[in-house]
């Protein structure tokens, strides 16, 4: 009896509890004015309930807690904190904003232990937390920012939300940036920050305390020079960031796209993290990380020096200064030049495909050419090279490097042009060794014959570049990859004649084919139930065609008849690897040195999509039969980018 009234009282307690709770969570506001407050235990809710601002501790640490502003869906994500560097050491915070617009924050003993500076006195105050994660004091009842005194986006933590600056107020001197956490349970500010330095030509840097650790570069007009992968990809235009410059502020902005949420982070180690999910996914897929290589160290290799696949070298014409120490992988000495400069008699050489160097000691001019800018460069001695400064539409404005060429990189995809100041020698050289000899006069033949075939080789690209053109130009989109007519293809494929069916692949049946012009194909007819969007389709399309590379099976367009969609690849007559690997007699055929050779070329398209291609994709279906063989049998993976979950990634990683 007297047990069972106490449990009826305990499911009373309970049911009371959970009508507290609930009247509790309905109550939820986005805004306080004077007079209310928020207690440990309360919290702010955005109107679309994305952010939450209240009271919390580490997840290690119960005895210190901090206010802070997290996703709703992921309360263990905290992206800004007020109190960062003074903890509060009981559960009696209480959170007040003045009437004059100041915020505090009060411990048991109403000693304040945190507040917000403003402007100017308001008269009618209201704390609110946007939408954003933005957390405001304005003046008055009106909407919009007009009024605005305060905001958290001024005092960034460890973490970038769009619509949040990352940069420099040229007016108030404000700096926006980021600064990792001092430890996993201390939310103060550690050694690294992350932020857009203003010197010379405004660069992203990660610093160490006061060292530069890693260089996301300059801003080209499309991304950083430092980070070629998050190019935009210009077929989707999903993600939308800016970089201002000006003569008020500098900085970098990403926009808010609605089916995604999105961070930058500045973590322990001093790494860039981007991270995406929605608001349904249960966990953070992190999209871009940096730095990324031993070759992102800032200044691996030491001035006039390129990092490449974890291996320095001098840029033409230079040599290590310490040739022993460069010897044992030592190189942070860097490379001087071979032959000194004369200022009068220099000429300007081009390398291409880099990450383009410090620009701390860097001046610019966006109105000029490319030409003007050489003009200007040579006619000050101490201008050591140059480059455009925006690279879209073919390139335009003008940076200058005075001092050294320091951090720079190869990339094999996306790398920029710069142009270096040398001693105009080279010719000299060629009319010397005229009159020496015999070897001398080989190499000249030897000279004369490479560039008889790079002519040659450029006719050659100038052509198919025209044929390209031409098919593109068919196409009735204006997609970078031509389009077939459904009827090139039913005639080279004798409409689909289960003869010509080369097999059955995880999207479809795949047919060989012949083109008018004698060209063989295989043709992907991606079954219907795959259910992608048409425009999804011809983006994804569109970047799988920019990927290129030996190991990779070339597409080579695609045909989209009614609500049927069909990829173009070019034909291997070796069919795949399965079909000798797993058949006793033709394994034979492959001896070990064709297995090495093969093994080889696999792992370098793998390589190619994970690291060096613009897009970094993961195959995730890697086998056999997805390695097809060429007439040399020389490897081509197949099937990558087919995934749709890729899709997803190619877009996000345009975020940054
Ligand atoms: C928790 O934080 C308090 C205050 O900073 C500190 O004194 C205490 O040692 C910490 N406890 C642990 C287990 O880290
Ligand atoms: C903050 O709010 C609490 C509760 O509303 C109140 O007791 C306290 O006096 C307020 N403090 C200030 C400085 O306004
Ligand atoms: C703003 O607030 C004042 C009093 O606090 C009120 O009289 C006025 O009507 C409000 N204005 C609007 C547009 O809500
Ligand atoms: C901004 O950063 C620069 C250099 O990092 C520093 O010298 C300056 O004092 C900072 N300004 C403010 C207002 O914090
Ligand atoms: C950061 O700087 C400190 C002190 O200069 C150094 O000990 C540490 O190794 C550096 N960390 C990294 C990741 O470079
Ligand atoms: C920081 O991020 C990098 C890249 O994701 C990761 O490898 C590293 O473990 C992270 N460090 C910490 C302390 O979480
Ligand atoms: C380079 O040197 C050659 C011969 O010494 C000279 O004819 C030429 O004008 C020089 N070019 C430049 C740009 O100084
Ligand atoms: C820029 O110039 C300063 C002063 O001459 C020098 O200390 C610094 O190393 C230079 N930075 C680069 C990247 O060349
Ligand atoms: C060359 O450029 C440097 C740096 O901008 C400048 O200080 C110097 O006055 C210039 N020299 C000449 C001759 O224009
Ligand atoms: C610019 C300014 O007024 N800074 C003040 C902001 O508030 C802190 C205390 O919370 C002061 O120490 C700063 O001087």
């Amino acid at each position: 009896m007297e047990r069972k009234s106490t449990e009826g009282f305990g499911r009373c307690f309970l049911l009371a509890c959970m009508l507290v709770f609930v009247l509790a969570a309905s109550a939820a506001t986005d805004n306080i004015t004077p007079g209310r407050s928020i207690r440990d235990g309360e919290a702010l809710v955005s109107s679309d309930e994305t952010f939450e601002l209240g009271f919390f501790s580490s997840p290690v640490n119960s005895t210190t807690r901090y206010l802070g502003i997290w996703y709703k869906v992921s309360p263990e994500t905290v992206v800004w904190i007020a109190n960062r560097e003074a903890p509060l050491l009981d559960h009696f915070g209480v959170l007040n904003v003045t009437k004059e617009g100041s915020i505090i924050l009060q411990d048991k003993k109403t000693d304040i232990i945190w507040s917000s500076n403003r402007t100017r006195t308001a008269e009618n105050p209201v704390l609110q937390l946007l939408d954003s994660g933005n957390l405001i004091v304005k003046d008055g009842n009106d909407s919009g920012l007009a009024n605005l005194l305060w905001q958290s986006f001024d005092y960034p933590c460890d973490t970038l939300l769009p619509g949040m600056k990352l940069g420099k107020s040229f007016i108030t001197g404000t700096n926006w940036s980021l600064s990792s956490w001092k430890g996993l349970n201390d939310p103060a500010p550690g050694r690294f920050s992350a932020l857009i330095d203003p010197e010379g030509f405004p660069q992203l840097v990660v610093r160490n305390g006061s060292a530069i650790f890693y260089r996301g570069g300059s801003w080209n007009g499309e991304r950083f020079t430092g980070t070629p992968d998050l190019k935009q990809v210009e077929s989707s235009n999903l993600f939308k960031f800016t970089f201002e410059l000006n003569k008020n502020e500098v900085y970098y902005r990403g926009e808010p796209y609605p089916s995604f949420i999105s961070r930058l982070v500045v973590n322990q180690s001093g790494f860039l993290r981007r991270l995406v999910r929605t608001k349904q996914s249960q966990s953070w897929i992190e999209i871009y990380f940096a730095p990324r290589d031993e070759c992102d160290r800032y200044a691996v290799c030491g001035p006039y020096a390129s990092c490449n696949t974890n291996n320095c070298a001098c840029l033409d014409g230079f040599e290590p200064k310490y040739p022993a120490e460069w010897d044992h992988s030592k190189w942070s000495g860097g490379c001087v030049r071979k032959t000194e400069l004369a200022c009068q008699n220099s000429v300007f050489t081009k390398y291409n495909g880099l990450k383009l160097p410090d620009t701390s000691n860097s001046s610019f001019d966006a109105s000029m050419s490319l030409k003007e800018c050489q003009e200007k460069c040579s006619k000050n001695c101490s201008c050591i090279a140059y480059a455009n400064s925006d690279i879209r539409n073919g390139g335009s404005g003008c940076l200058l490097w005075f001092g050294d060429l320091i951090d720079m990189r190869i990339y094999p995809d996306g790398g920029q042009d710069l142009y270096v100041r040398m001693a105009n020698s080279t010719l000299g050289y060629l009319v010397a060794s005229k009159n020496s000899s015999k070897k001398k006069r080989v190499a000249i033949i030897v000279i004369a014959v490479i560039l008889v075939g790079l002519i040659l080789g450029g006719l050659i690209v100038h052509l198919r570049w025209k044929k390209l053109r031409k098919q593109v130009e068919g196409g009735k989109d204006d997609m970078e990859l031509p389009v077939f007519d459904l009827s090139t293809i039913v005639k080279a494929t004798d409409n689909f004649s289960d003869d010509n069916k080369l097999g059955q692949g995880g999207f479809g049946p795949v047919y060989k084919g012949t083109l008018p012009e004698g060209q063989e194909i295989a043709v992907k007819r991606l079954s219907k139930s795959s259910g992608q969007g048409l425009e999804e389709f011809k983006n994804e399309v569109g970047l799988i065609a920019k990927l290129q590379h030996r190991n990779l099976v070339r597409l080579l367009g695609c045909s989209i008849p009614g609500d049927e969609k069909m990829l173009i690849y070019e034909y291997l007559p070796n069919k795949s690897l399965d079909y000798f690997i797993f058949d006793q007699t033709k394994s034979e055929l492959l001896d070990w040195r064709r297995r090495m050779h093969i093994i080889d070329g696999i792992a370098r398209g793998l390589l190619y999509l994970h690291q060096d291609s613009r897009l970094r994709i993961i195959h995730r279906d890697l086998k056999a039969s997805n390695v097809l063989l060429d007439s040399d049998m020389c490897p081509k993976i197949s099937d990558f980018g087919m995934a749709r979950t890729i899709w997803v990634v190619i877009c996000l990683l345009s975020t940054l």
